[in-house]
């Protein structure tokens, strides 16, 4: 553990001044800024299984099995810009009283075009990373235009999108030291279960059966995806873990009943970029589940641990849930 941290640290700035500066460059239509500032400078993806380092420098070598491939087709160019021509959906800032922190913390909501109380609607958590907070994902995907777009395209069904701060604690920022605020990714355990749910269904007209919940993040959002997720089966049918983060449990404590996995998920999505330093912790879980026969997607795309693979693994997870 102290050795796990030690690491982190270290990790962690290299990690950080990278997120900050990925986020500044991005611009529509581009592949994602890591292409730009790191994965030029790295070889071409080793075809077998030569070891390479990801981008950053941090997370360790790749090392890349037959079975990590793409699922599906890169989206399009542009799948969350805005589109002035179709039905808006909202976005929506709003607190709600945590009693597991003991403050009023921020969630950002998205409710689809044409939201209306007299409907009911699934509804889709979806978690950021070490860097982030609340806003994160709107720095990365647009959640908003990407929903809006694939909805008014017949792609998805109209779903509320729900954006919370996964650190749970009372200063909830980032901070200088990011890396140092890792517990309080695990303490969100609670704070989802107990807080961001109920306050969620109180205020939006929602399904609350657990074939209408979803959750998805990326980075420490994907590993708390996966803890939290497949250790709720009765709270969440849909999963998603995009370039999921050394919180992720080890995949037999995340998995500890594989035939009840299977038999309860919808849908088990594990992604990774081929150039991400941290894909061994999704190549262990993809290995485990294939092993003990829990299907699920695993989608190994070309991008690095970027804004354009959550991008991407959003709108290909989104396309398919609550269906
Ligand atoms: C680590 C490396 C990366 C780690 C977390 C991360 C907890 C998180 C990355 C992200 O959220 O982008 O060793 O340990």
């Amino acid at each position: 553990m102290k050795t796990t941290y030690a690491t982190c640290a270290f990790l962690g700035f290299a990690l950080l001044a990278g997120l900050s500066s990925r986020a500044q460059e991005r611009q529509p239509g581009d592949a994602g800024p890591s292409a730009k500032t790191n994965i030029q400078s790295a070889p071409a993806p080793a075809s077998g299984n030569q070891p390479r380092r990801g981008p950053g420098g941090f997370g360790g070598p790749i090392v890349l099995n037959p079975d990590d491939k793409p699922a599906f087709d890169d989206p399009p160019a542009g799948i969350d810009q805005k589109r002035e021509n179709i039905p808006q959906g909202k976005l929506e800032m709003i607190e709600y009283e945590s009693k597991t922190v003991g403050t009023k913390r921020k969630m950002q909501v998205y409710t689809p075009p044409g939201y209306s109380a007299n409907q009911k609607y699934p509804v889709l958590y979806l978690l950021h990373g070490i860097g982030g907070d609340e806003t994160e994902w709107q720095r990365f995907a647009h959640p908003n235009h990407l929903l809006d777009n694939l909805i008014a395209d017949g792609k998805a069904v109209p779903m509320i999108i729900v954006m919370p701060n996964g650190r749970a604690q009372k200063d909830d920022r980032a901070g200088p030291n990011a890396m140092a605020t890792a517990p309080a990714f695990a303490k969100f355990e609670r704070d989802l279960l107990d807080d961001v749910i109920p306050a969620i269904q109180s205020r939006y007209s929602t399904y609350t059966n657990r074939e209408s919940r979803a959750l998805a993040g990326l980075s420490m959002g994907g590993g708390q995806t996966l803890n939290f997720g497949l250790g709720h089966l009765d709270t969440f049918a849909w999963v998603g873990g995009f370039s999921s983060a050394p919180n992720t449990k080890p995949p037999a404590q995340l998995v500890p009943d594989p035939a009840a996995a299977a038999q309860k998920l919808k849908l088990l999505w594990v992604s990774c970029g081929n150039k991400d330093g941290l894909i061994r912790i999704s190549q262990g879980v993809h290995l485990y589940l294939k092993e003990k026969q829990v299907p699920h997607i695993w989608h190994v795309d070309g991008n690095g641990h970027d804004a354009a693979h959550w991008r991407n693994n959003l709108w290909l997870f989104a396309q398919r849930l609550f269906k």
